[in-house]
């Protein structure tokens, strides 16, 4: 597979660094002014693409997953009973699904509300990854790029940002990933290798299983099933300060409403992400309705008069471009990908037609590199009412909001008394993969997006600074809202992000997956975490997966007002310290923390959260796995990957080397071998459930 570590490899062994495969060879960049034409593009003419909704597997039993979710792959030609044997076509599910999910439906319903189906099993969906044509602009070129397809649509109908997954809060969803990346599919895979693909969902607290920790992977042929349980942390006994595994209540603060999934497998996300693997996941729940019920916010899956959605998911990626049009990637350029060429939805700077009236926008910085300050032109106000994946307690009023890489605005835009035109802007300037900066913002604007604005004004209530939004019914609004307080606080750990060898480096140690670098005790109190920006002026938004955090402090100040409430992803800018309260509730790990400049993530700024049960804390984990030391194995019933692969991890051969030798870790072989799977009967050692 030609991927970051074989080119390293080769790079190493060729002793320039700089051999990279045709098909990634560095073409000249195409030179597009910050708003200029691309391929004869007049800006602003193509119309905005609103990726579909993933369609749910009905509760018919022949239409949910063939074959159901289990442990097992199932063999070539076997169509029931305990699977056997792999096929490599496609058809295999060769990692089973969440352990917790696999108990049997007892365990299964653990999670569920009266929203599920028929409360008897989740509910069903199909990715499939894989390679299809896009064109970024109308005339312009077919330009492969990979995809997320919805798995009951046709080959080759997958979209860039992939369809839109929509949940429901406490009804387990479980999304079966195909990866069709095999290097012998032609027309399916021009890249002529094997890709290998592992789903995150940014902002799930969900099971290490399903979470896509970076080398559970979904092998190229194979599939996976993803467990989403849609749930909030577990809340914490005030008694006891511990967030119990099983009964108790859920912290209603972290409900998730605003997430995205993407692929995040190795070495390769930066590359796989641009190329396209990044759909939206919204989670609907009663308190949203009440809101839309009383105008707060518009109405759950309304229209507008010309057939838009009034929730509009609106994900933002500055792309780069060969001078053939096809899409430009560099991996070795480790610093980070800055594009020039803006895209809202996988179109370049596109137009959408709105009403004079509110409008929810979950806007997403989904670029690898560039961080952005978002505007609209006529610097009215927006009315910011979630941040990450999580509702605000009220709606904070903003003239404009920075959005690091992976994070999400949710905003009630109001476009009553609006011009004719208003463009949706950003105004952080960035040159390089350092960092950015606020320039004179008459000077200097980037153009996203440009709402043509028509009708006449709507007399829908307003959504205004103090606007009441995760709050109840009935109840004190601002009681629902839980602080992680200073009384919990049970330790502190220090997180320093450096730069080490031309690659990146967290407390001066490279990624290692096998290698807990904090290891919390689940379900006791919360943690002071430190992150510390030391690396010389380079831009690190820090994000952690399974919980969120609350954001005390930046540089020994209060962040931006939207800010101090859920995130999780802490945007360190140059020199720049944060002190965040976590907690760790509900699931047992490992889980990645990491940069989310995704160059960086690659080249090792992650680490390893492995929340383990032990004294004071939770002890009624479902899933438990000896603390990791950097070589043990991970049980395959949570990592899913082969056990002739977990063998080979253990002797450490995979991995960069932790001094960071490239040379060296040529020698030792750096990139996933060819992994054969063996399932003869028992040979993994797990028994049938
Ligand atoms: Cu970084």
């Amino acid at each position: 597979m030609a991927n970051r570590r074989t080119i390293l490899q080769w790079g190493a062994a060729s002793g320039a660094g700089l051999f990279a495969p045709l098909a990634y060879r560095q073409g000249m960049a195409l030179a597009a002014a910050r708003s200029g034409l691309f391929f004869g593009y007049v800006p602003f003419t193509q119309p905005l693409f609103i990726p579909q909704l993933l369609t749910p597997l009905t509760n018919a039993a022949a239409n949910r997953l063939s074959p159901a979710p289990g442990r097992y792959p199932r063999g070539a030609g076997q169509t029931s009973g305990r699977p056997t044997a792999p096929t490599h076509n496609g058809d295999d599910v060769s990692h089973g699904i969440a352990p917790e999910f696999g108990r049997g439906p007892a365990e299964w319903n653990r999670f569920n509300s009266a929203y599920s189906p028929d409360n008897t099993h989740e509910q069903e969906f199909e990715l499939v990854t894989e390679e299809t044509t896009h064109r970024f602009v109308p005339g312009g070129p077919d330009v492969p790029v990979f995809t997320y397809r919805d798995g009951t649509k046709a080959p080759g109908s997958g979209t860039l940002p992939g369809p839109t997954i929509v949940a429901e809060y406490r009804a387990p969803v479980v999304v079966r990933c195909r990866n069709l990346l095999t290097r012998d599919r032609t027309g399916v895979n021009s890249t002529q290798h094997d890709i290998e693909t592992s789903m995150h969902l940014h902002g799930s607290h969900g099971t290490a299983h399903g979470d896509g920790f970076p080398d559970f992977y979904v092998l190229a042929g194979e599939a996976r099933d993803y467990f989403f349980p849609n749930i909030a942390p577990k809340a914490t006994d005030p008694a006891t300060l511990i967030a119990p595994v099983r009964g108790g209540s859920f912290d209603t603060s972290w409900i998730p409403t605003t997430l995205w999934y993407h692929d995040h497998a190795m070495d390769i996300t930066g590359s796989n992400v641009i190329r396209g693997l990044a759909g939206f996941y919204l989670v609907l729940d009663d308190r949203q309705r009440e809101l839309a019920d009383k105008g707060v916010i518009p109405p759950i899956g309304g229209s507008d008069a010309f057939g838009n959605p009034l929730d509009l998911g609106l994900a933002i990626q500055d792309q780069v471009f060969n001078a053939d049009g096809t899409l430009f990637y560099d991996f070795l350029d480790h610093n980070g990908r800055l594009g020039n060429v803006f895209t809202v939805n996988g179109v370049v700077q596109p137009k959408h037609k709105v009403q004079r009236r509110k409008y929810r926008l979950r806007i997403l910085n989904a670029s690898n590199a560039r961080a952005y300050e978002i505007r609209l032109s006529t610097r009215q106000k927006m009315s910011i009412i979630g941040t990450d994946s999580w509702l605000l307690p009220r709606a904070i009023e903003v003239e404009s909001f920075q959005l690091a890489q992976g994070q999400r605005h949710d905003v009630i835009v109001d476009f009553r008394d609006a011009p004719d035109e208003v463009y949706l802007e950003n105004i952080l300037l960035q040159t390089d993969g350092r960092g950015a900066k606020i320039v004179d913002p008459s000077q200097e604007r980037d153009l996203l997006l440009k709402f043509e604005v028509s009708g006449s004004n709507s007399s829908e209530p307003r959504c205004v600074e103090g606007t009441v939004i995760r709050g109840f019914a009935g109840v004190d609004p601002d009681g629902q809202y839980a602080w992680h307080r200073k009384e919990e606080i049970v330790g502190t750990r220090a997180f320093k992000f450096g730069r080490s060898m031309g690659a990146w480096t967290i407390n001066d140690q490279f990624f290692n997956p096998r290698r807990a670098d904090a290891a919390p005790v689940l379900g006791r109190g919360a943690e002071r975490w430190i992150f510390e920006n030391s690396s010389g002026g380079w831009w690190h938004p820090v994000h952690t997966h399974l919980e969120g955090f609350q954001i005390k402090s930046v540089n020994g100040k209060p962040p931006r007002r939207e800010r101090q409430f859920n995130s999780d992803l802490v945007a360190l800018e140059g020199n720049t310290s944060a002190e965040v309260f976590i907690k760790f509730r509900t699931f047992t790990g490992p889980y990645a923390f990491h940069c989310h400049a995704i160059e960086h993530e690659d080249m090792r700024m992650m680490a390893v959260i492995d929340p383990t049960p032990g004294p004071g804390g939770s002890t009624d984990a479902l899933v438990t796995h000896t603390p990791l030391d950097g070589a043990s194995r991970i049980p395959s019933e949570i990592s899913g990957v082969v056990p002739d692969c977990i063998e080979l991890e253990a002797e450490q051969r995979l991995y960069f080397d932790a001094v960071g030798d490239t040379k060296t870790a040529a020698n030792r072989g750096v990139g996933i071998p060819d992994c054969k799977f063996d399932f003869a009967a028992g040979s993994n050692g797990q028994v049938p459930p």
